[in-house]
């Protein structure tokens, strides 16, 4: 049976009183993550908004065994932490490292890249918010082409972002998939998949960042479907290879009605308000390119014969 807001467990383990911003999407992912994991997880978060929405040692705001550790090094410290308990012969507990996208696509790409190439067993979950967001929303691999940020200030940022899904898919390992943050119940069933697969497992989570991109609190939710219906966030999952739709892009897909246009999206962020037209074009034509290859890869959009 699918998981629904009625179904899902009560069971929490995110404590009431953490030190996210209001309305923020990493705080909501963080607890269906552990929900769906049950509790049964060591966590390495490396600096990032993660560690500071944890709390400090002896406070924290979730009830599962955390490490922080140096930025570059998440994917390192979960390789020693799956070591530590083989060696103790632990077994049943998960080992998931979670990192933002300057974390992950910029300075712990290679931790990352060596242990999946290795089949290390865990979970590796980036959450996107577009941008260094805990040290004040300095531009990282993952920033959009146009969008201001604390070092690209007047203009924006003149390159696009990385793909990130996409270079974890080329490491040839067992499970990845795209998450959003406005849809809870799609991330929760990953994970919950995740969990029982064994090697290298990665989950990319778009995450909007109301400070950093400039939109209302109280529109998180809002930005995150509209970056489903422009196809800025294509849901999908490549299961040893195999790519299926998922939740919003699967139903955009399947009614195979056109994209909304990006322009809807950019306008409701302060951080494209320099954007060109060009630029524009630029991003609607990458979208449109990307849409269009999941298209011709998806296999769950013809009906059972
Ligand atoms: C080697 C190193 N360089 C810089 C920093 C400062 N620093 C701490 S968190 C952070 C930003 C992290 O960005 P990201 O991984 O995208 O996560 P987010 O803050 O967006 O959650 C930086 C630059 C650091 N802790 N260590
Ligand atoms: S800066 Fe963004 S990602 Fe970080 S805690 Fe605030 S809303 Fe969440």
């Amino acid at each position: 049976m699918k998981t629904n807001a009625v179904n899902l467990t009560k069971k929490e383990y995110a404590l009431p009183g953490n030190r996210a911003c209001p309305g923020c999407a990493l705080s909501l992912s963080y607890r269906h993550i552990l929900k769906a994991l049950e509790g049964q997880v060591i966590v390495t978060v490396p600096a990032s908004c993660l560690t500071v929405i944890q709390g400090m040692y002896p406070v924290t705001s979730f009830n599962v065994p955390c490490v922080n550790t140096p930025f570059a090094t998440a994917a390192a410290s979960a390789t020693g932490l799956v070591a530590g308990l083989k060696a103790l012969g632990k077994t049943g507990l998960t080992v998931l490292a979670m990192a933002g996208d300057g974390g992950t696509h910029d300075i712990g790409i290679q931790a990352l890249s060596g242990a999946a190439e290795r089949q290390t067993d865990f979970i590796y979950i980036c959450y996107d918010n577009e941008g260094y967001m805990n040290t004040g929303n300095q531009r990282s691999g993952s920033t959009p082409l146009g969008a201001i940020s604390g070092t690209t200030p007047i203009l924006g940022k003149q390159h696009n972002q990385k793909d990130i899904a996409a270079i974890m898919e080329a490491h040839d390992i067992p499970y990845v998939a795209t998450a959003n943050a406005a849809y809870p119940l799609d991330l929760y069933e990953k994970v919950r998949k995740a969990k029982a697969i064994k090697g290298t497992r990665f989950i990319h989570i778009f995450s909007p960042c109301s400070p950093g991109w400039r939109f209302p609190v109280n529109d998180t939710i809002k930005i995150g479907k509209l970056a489903a219906e422009i196809g800025w966030c294509v849901l999908y999952e490549v299961e040893n290879g195999v790519f299926r739709f998922t939740s919003a892009s699967e139903s955009i897909a399947r009614r195979g009605s056109n994209l909304r246009p990006v322009r809807e999206y950019l306008t409701e962020q302060g951080r494209f308000k320099s954007i060109t037209e060009e630029q524009t074009k630029e991003l609607q034509d990458w979208i449109n390119a990307r849409w269009e290859r999941c298209l011709n890869r998806a296999t769950n959009l013809e009906p059972p014969t």
